[in-house]
Parts: C-alpha cells; structure tokens; sequence
C-alpha cells in the first residue's frame, strides 16, 4: 500500500461507491503548495503496468470495439485549427482521417462537437478499466508525493490509432507527410476550480498501451509557456523569448514511448503527437490520456 504525506480517515462504507464513482471521499490535508514541480524539464517516463497488464487493457479496449467514437482528426480543440488545415490542404481525403476514443473525452472548448462528460461513460470507464486507473493513480502518488484522486464525475480516455483503418494508400501517404500540430494543453483553465488554484502545477500524462512496430512518441518543440507570466521560454536554454523568436519555427525532438511506462510532463511545453513515419495494415497506437492540477490544501486532481 502506498501512503503519502497526506492523513487519510477511510470511510469504509463509502469506499465500493467511491470506487465506482472515481470519487475519493476521505477527507486529507494536503500542503498549499505541491511536493513536486515537473518545471521545464522533458517528460519523465515511471513503471505503471506490466507487459501483461498493458496486453489485458489492449484486449479489453478491443472487446469494447462498440463503444469506441470515431472523431475528425484536429476535432479535439487541443489541436487548433487542424481540421480545418487537412480540409483545404486534402479536400478529397480529409473526411477519412480519423481518430477513435474510448471514454468521455471531452471537446471542452466545442462541446458538441464531441461527447460530452456524461454519467454512463464515466460510471462505464470505472468499471471497466478501475483496476488501470488504480494504476494510474498509484504510479502518480508514487513520483508527485501528494494525495491524488480522480475529479468527480471523470475519468481518462484512450485514444486510438489504427494502421488497418488506413488501408486506403493516399490516407497513408497523408498520414505519414501531416504536419504534427503543436500545442500548449490548457483543457483545465475551462473546468470549475476551488479558490486558489492558478494552474502554476498541473500535468499531463500519457499511458501508451500499444505501440506500432516502429515505435512512435510525444514530440516536444523548444517552447515553453510559463503558466502564470505566459511568457514564452526557450526549453533548453530556459531564456524568455521576444516575440519575434516565439515566432520562428522551433526544434524539436520525438520523446520515445515505451508500453506500460507513464510519461509524464507539465503539459505546458510546445508538444503533439508525432507524426506515423511509417503506418503498417495492422499497427495500433493506443494511450491512455489524462491531466491532472494541484489544488492547494487538497492535492492533485485528475481528469480526461
Ligand atoms: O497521445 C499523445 O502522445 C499525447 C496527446 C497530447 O498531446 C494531448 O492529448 O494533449
């Protein structure tokens, strides 16, 4: 069992609903300020799950084919304005690229461009996939030292790439030339927070569960937007940047996934999801997708 810094008073009656409900009920104390600052620094990658346990959650996101959501690529408000790019630039093809979701993987910013953080989903994903998401949850606690819990009424998402849904040779020929498009996460400045948070500490994670063969990653741009000033910072060098530097195509590099480790980072580095160099009929990309933000006095709460 793992304990953290915080006290807990476990409130046995309460636990099989809070557990289904992603709900953590025990009450804790928490400092106002976190044991962890991930800062400028490239994602970090922690043990999570075994071989055995990333095979079981791949055969289970298999089993659950039914409910998985077909989206338009650049339909996530996290990659602005990309679906809008493929249409002019592929009029003919832009309509078969695709990214499937298992989970209430919200589009906060256009909401009903995609499904919505709803009751069933939730409750379903918890159910389903509780013993990864103790996982999660566990691995976190681990590296952040602070209570965390999962923000009520959430859950994480996978998303989902398939090289056999690219059987068309055009679709693949795009798949591998597109332009990876960069972002800052920022889905949390949309939620409702206690008062006191100012998003200086939050986190991204990404849990990859399958891989294709010839491996695949987060790339990271040598961009960095501070949380609170906005300034914009060289990655490396940690300078701040005029505007006209911000401006300049920036370096990057592709951080490797490797299947069953966490990767970890701020979410506030210029990053995306790499491009396919190469996509095989049967390649998968699976992850499982989540950020998380301190609030003072309570610990870090987590989301999708
Ligand atoms: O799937 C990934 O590799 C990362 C996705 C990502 O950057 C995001 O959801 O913000």
């Amino acid at each position: 069992m793992i304990v953290d810094h915080c006290t807990f008073a476990v409130l046995f009656a309460l636990v099989p609903i809070s557990m289904v409900l992603g709900v953590d009920t025990a009450p804790h104390q928490c400092a106002a300020q976190p044991l962890y600052q991930h800062g400028f620094e490239p994602p970090v990658d922690l043990d999570c799950i075994t071989q055995l346990e990333s095979q079981k959650a791949f055969d289970e996101v298999m089993h659950l084919k039914h409910e998985w959501i077909r989206q338009t690529l650049g339909s996530e408000q996290t990659q602005t304005d990309l679906s809008s790019k493929l249409k002019r630039l592929f009029p003919d093809h832009a309509h078969k690229l695709y990214e499937m979701t298992l989970g209430p993987n919200v589009n906060y910013n256009i909401p009903e461009d995609a499904p919505v953080l709803n009751g069933w989903n939730v409750t379903f994903m918890h159910s389903q996939f509780g013993w990864l998401f103790d996982k999660v949850k566990a691995t976190l606690r681990k590296q952040l030292g602070d209570h965390v819990s999962i923000r009520p009424g959430s859950s994480f998402f996978f998303r989902i790439l398939s090289g056999n849904e690219t059987v068309d040779p055009t679709v693949r020929q795009i798949l591998k030339m597109i332009p990876s498009p960069g972002h800052y996460d920022g889905l949390w400045t949309v939620l409702d927070w206690p008062e006191g948070v100012t998003f200086e500490h939050t986190i991204s994670f990404t849990l990859p569960i399958a891989m294709p063969r010839g491996g695949h990653g987060l790339k990271i741009f040598e961009r960095y937007r501070h949380p609170l000033t906005q300034e914009y910072h060289h990655y490396v060098t940690k300078e701040v940047l005029t505007p006209e530097e911000r401006d300049k195509p920036a370096n990057s590099y592709i951080h490797p996934y490797h299947i069953g480790k966490l990767s970890l980072h701020s979410g506030n580095e210029f990053h995306s999801v790499a491009e396919f160099r190469d996509v095989q009929p049967d390649d998968w990309r699976i992850t499982l997708q989540g950020w998380g933000v301190f609030v003072p006095n309570q610990g870090w709460e987590l989301f999708g």
